[in-house]
């Protein structure tokens, strides 16, 4: 059975995932009326299906351990970016975030020794690592095309293989 407090820190993620999942929409939308980075508009889309997959994900665990979790409402995300070096900037800002807000569940957990939501937030632990590091390396890729075409187009077809690794390896 989950305390009153650890429902409501679960619930807080519950929101930041659905957050996450709004806010790489918007991106994913934004992308999509940009010419030439059909892969990248890709990516925003799976991202923020992958987001709303760890919502419910949490979603069931919440119910399942006799809590009750909330639906919550969600503030409109950003919706025009200035470029995409700018859009992957905020997505590893708010990766960022919500691996912090993933480490105060984690607190909690331990703090009442709470073993099931320990196991249970170990598969977010690492999936946060995996979206850092992907993010970071996304960041680092555009800062060296800078403003080079070119390279851009390099960019969005990294990104294809990107994705598709990431696929293989969750598969
Ligand atoms: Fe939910 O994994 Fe990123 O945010």
């Amino acid at each position: 059975m989950l305390s009153k407090k650890m429902q409501a820190a679960l619930n807080e993620q519950i929101k930041i995932e659905a957050e996450s999942s709004h806010v790489y929409l918007a991106m994913a939308s934004w992308a999509e009326i940009q010419p030439g980075i059909d892969n990248v508009t890709s990516f925003f889309y799976k991202h923020s299906d992958e987001e709303r997959e760890h919502m419910l994900k949490l979603i069931h665990f919440v119910n399942e351990r006799g809590g009750f979790a909330t639906v919550p409402a969600l503030p409109q995300p950003s919706l025009t970016f200035p470029s995409i070096k700018h859009a992957f900037a905020a997505l590893l800002k708010h990766e960022v975030y919500v691996s912090e807000s993933i480490n105060k569940c984690m607190e909690i957990a331990f703090e009442e020794k709470d073993y099931a939501t320990i196991n249970f937030l170990q598969w977010y632990v690492a999936e946060q690592i995996e979206e850092e590091a992907l993010a970071r390396s996304m960041n680092d890729k555009l800062e060296l095309i800078g403003d080079d075409k070119s390279g851009m187009y390099l960019f969005d077809k990294d990104i294809l293989s990107i994705s598709m690794a990431i696929e293989g390896s969750k598969a």
